[in-house]
């Protein structure tokens, strides 16, 4: 065990999950180390106590997992749970610090963004009820980053992590373990596989891995429990750069997916996940649901499933995700929320029992089962209520809207912008605001006009400047907000929501539909002259 000495580097703050950079930048000397012993200076229950560790099988997760083993080694953790070969989805993750009692959890992953030796790389703190870390705890472990001036780290050759089973490092117990198999057996507790064969019986399915972690999750429950064939899962080996791809399940970087579900021969049932496991698309033969919607149909058809058969406490979104889930919750006579962008903001929520049940309109879904969202949790529900249902993914989207209307709704992403440029968006509109309500634009007056600030129910702790939100009678807005997941420039983010009651057109082309509010929110923001761009490089 050795001290070593070292210095600060700037900008180690946590974004919306984690701390994500190129991995050029994470392979500086000293660069994971630092943020790595910030974590531990930070929680001092790991010494003493249990860490799960491991990732999504990206460039360079091989060479920082045995440095952050040494490290917890030097830092007195009793024991560290790890998945073989270093790898674990998100949600895995989640399940196994709630399993074991574990004092935290890291992550490596930068999630959707790219991999390879040019691409991102990531590193997540979760704390012991399994979801990332709260804000006042990123917030010490950033203020650690800014004094830190040695760390500890025991020397000695990397582990074996390709056999399962247990071995040390000094007096740490290191457990390399199936990744897979407490997933799965969580997933039997929850859905009745049985119904879930009986459906595909005779049908095929496509799961999209995109090279990413899901890919051996996938195998187990799709191929090896439900007895699909294999080509059932494609791209099903996580490759370190993803195949070259970009795992981020969306009709763009999806295309082989998309392109598949609507063919003429389409599969009864498609859907795909993101590099950690976490996010979830699902689509039936020509049609995609869109993550907003697909939130409000797990919440509506809940009770169809054994693992909340007897009901959901309430419901809870982030705030630029689409309100159709509200409107269920207000049928069902339930509590719903709205919180800031990032899992981490429904960790209260979900401990408190206030919801079983919450998402995002990124593609991310979950229950009260662990504190992550988990992308094949929600695939199984939807296949679950099919099979309750006996119906088709478009029967159910189709009724669902004629049960509660329709939400139409999109994002514009704006990536690689200038950060200046960015903020000048941001600050303009900021300063519009108050004005705003009562003025009227084509069809539409605005009613409301903030910046969202989250006061946390169970807490009492207050998140200011999560978005700007534009509101209209119709019950139309606008959402925008920059991200903090990138790595390069600035991302902006324009959300765009029309409510159309359930005796209207509820079958219109989703970007046709929101077209007077993206020009109403191109009038009053000025995205595009303000950044110089003509077109949103991503339409989801
Ligand atoms: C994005 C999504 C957000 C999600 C976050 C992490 O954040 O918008 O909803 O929670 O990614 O998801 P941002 O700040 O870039 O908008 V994951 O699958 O990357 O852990
Ligand atoms: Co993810």
């Amino acid at each position: 065990m050795t001290e070593v000495n070292t210095t600060p580097f700037d900008g180690q703050k946590p974004g919306t999950s984690g701390l994500r950079k190129k991995v050029s930048v994470f392979q500086k000397p000293n660069y994971l180390e630092n943020f790595v012993q910030s974590i531990f200076d930070s929680v001092p229950e790991l010494a003493g106590g249990t860490l799960i560790l491991g990732g999504d099988g990206r460039f360079y997760n091989d060479v920082a997992i045995q440095t952050i083993l040494r490290m917890a080694a030097a830092n007195g953790v009793a024991r560290t749970i790890i998945g073989q070969n270093g790898l674990f989805s998100t949600p895995a993750v989640s399940n196994l610090i709630r399993l074991h009692k574990a004092n935290g959890g890291i992550i490596l992953s930068a999630s959707h963004n790219p991999g390879g030796p040019k691409g991102d790389f990531g590193l997540k703190f979760n704390g012991e009820n399994g979801g990332p870390a709260a804000e006042a705890v990123t917030d010490a472990i950033y203020e650690r980053t800014q004094h830190i001036d040695r760390y500890k780290i025991a020397k000695g050759n990397d582990l074996n992590l390709s056999d399962i089973g247990e071995t040390h490092l000094g007096d740490m117990t290191v457990m390399v373990i199936d990744p897979v198999a407490d997933y799965l057996t969580m997933m039997e507790a929850l859905f009745d596989f049985d119904a879930i064969k009986n459906l595909l019986d005779g049908k095929r399915i496509c799961f999209d891995a995109m090279h990413a972690i899901t890919g051996p999750y996938a195998k187990a429950i799709f191929c090896e429990r439900l007895g699909l064939p294999e080509d059932s899962v494609i791209n099903g080996i996580p490759l370190p750069d993803f195949g070259g791809g970009h795992p981020d399940p969306n009709p763009v970087y999806a295309k082989e997916l998309f392109d598949t579900m609507f063919s003429d021969n389409a599969p009864f049932f498609g859907a795909a996940s993101d590099g950690d496991g976490d996010r979830n698309i699902v689509l039936g033969p020509n049609i995609y649901i869109s993550p907003s919607d697909s939130i409000a149909v797990l919440a509506a058809n809940a009770t169809d499933v054994p693992g909340y058969e007897n009901g959901i406490p309430g419901v809870a979104r982030s705030m630029p995700t689409s309100r159709a889930v509200d409107v269920v919750a207000k049928d069902l006579g339930i509590e719903y929320f709205e919180t800031p962008t990032g899992w981490k903001f429904f960790g209260n929520l979900l401990d408190a029992g206030r919801i079983a049940l919450c998402g995002e309109e990124s593609a991310g879904a979950s229950s009260d089962h662990i504190r992550e969202k988990d992308g094949l949790w929600a695939i199984l529900m939807w296949l679950n209520i099919l099979a309750a249902r006996h119906q088709s993914v478009e029967n159910v989207i189709s009724d669902h809207w004629l049960a509660y209307g329709r939400h139409y709704y999109s994002r514009h992403d704006y990536e690689g912008v200038n950060k200046e440029k960015a903020e000048a968006v941001m600050s303009g509109l900021s300063k519009k605001l108050e004005s705003l309500v009562g003025q009227s634009f084509k069809d539409e007056t605005i009613s409301k006009a903030d910046n969202f600030s989250y006061h946390d129910p169970v807490d009492g702790s207050v998140s200011h400047n999560q978005g700007l939100r534009v509101e209209f009678e119709s019950g139309s807005r606008f959402v925008i907000r920059l991200s903090g997941t990138g790595t390069v420039g600035a991302t902006l983010r324009l959300y765009l929501e029309k409510y159309e009651p359930k005796a209207g057109d509820l079958k219109q082309d989703v970007q046709t539909a929101l077209r007077p509010i993206a020009e109403i929110a191109e009038e009053i923001a000025a995205i595009k002259s303000t950044i110089d761009r003509n077109e949103p490089t991503l339409v989801s």
